[in-house]
């Protein structure tokens, strides 16, 4: 049976964080709300009974439904047997992968520093002191972290030469802040040479490469999470 992910159709957003994942590991899954639309989706969430996830992107998977796109890959990892084998270890990817979560709410909170539910253009001046900051300390802190771990290993994936969960997510998150902060990035380029390494490396897995050239590949867009504002970048 394969599985079903449930994400807003417009955005690559968390739902892409699962779809790479499922990608790479060729699971077979349904993009529901491709499929159909957004009011599916809300329909969809709506009628679940027991308890419901808070917001997409979700899974249900027979009779589960998970939510957190963190707890919906661990899940799947284990489900396919595509960690490492080991406790210690499997929740260590976990925990990097919760470091990620932490991390893609910051990623919103820049050019939404107020309030979700406002415009960007209605909190512009704080979003251009939020990503100055964002820029000076919060980028390099997580994305040192992250180097550090996947050195332990010795790379080019989390686990040296196989890929895990953590893999499709930090590659994800590379390419978001590319997009978000081209001139930033450029010019950091070489800080974090363990994720850059893993940025070339991922598309060279078949799953990751026939789904990057396919139309499934969702670009990025300023409905998204990252989002280029060019006054939000480094002048
Ligand atoms: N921590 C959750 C966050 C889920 C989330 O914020 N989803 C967004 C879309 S990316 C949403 O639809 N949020 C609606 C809301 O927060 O009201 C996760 O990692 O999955």
């Amino acid at each position: 049976m394969s599985i079903e992910l449930w994400y807003w159709p417009d955005i690559p957003g968390r739902g892409e964080f699962v779809r790479l994942f499922m990608e790479g590991a060729e699971i077979e899954y349904e993009d529901m709300a491709r499929e159909q639309d957004a009011d599916a989706l809300v329909e969809h969430m709506h009628a679940l009974d027991g308890i419901r996830p808070f917001a997409p992107p979700y899974i249900v998977d027979g009779d589960l439904c998970i939510g957190q796109t963190a707890h919906i890959l661990a899940y799947l990892s284990d489900k396919y047997g595509l960690g490492s084998g080991e406790l210690e270890t499997d929740l260590q990817l976990i925990q990097l992968q919760l470091d990620i979560s932490d991390l893609i709410s910051e990623v919103h909170s820049v050019h939404h520093p107020i309030a979700s539910s406002l415009y960007y253009a209605d909190q512009m001046d704080a979003a251009f002191e939020r990503a100055q900051e964002f820029r000076a300390n919060r980028i390099p802190k997580f994305l040192i972290h992250f180097d550090n771990a996947m050195a332990v290993h010795g790379g080019p994936y989390s686990l040296g030469q196989q890929w895990t969960h953590v893999d499709t997510s930090l590659f994800q998150v590379m390419e978001g802040l590319d997009y978000m902060f081209p001139n930033y990035m450029k010019k950091m380029q070489g800080t974090w040479a363990n994720l850059e390494g893993l940025q070339a490396a991922l598309p060279e897995i078949d799953g990751v490469a026939d789904y990057l050239a396919s139309e499934r590949r969702m670009e990025f867009n300023e409905d998204g999470i990252f989002r280029h504002y060019e006054e939000l970048d480094e002048q």
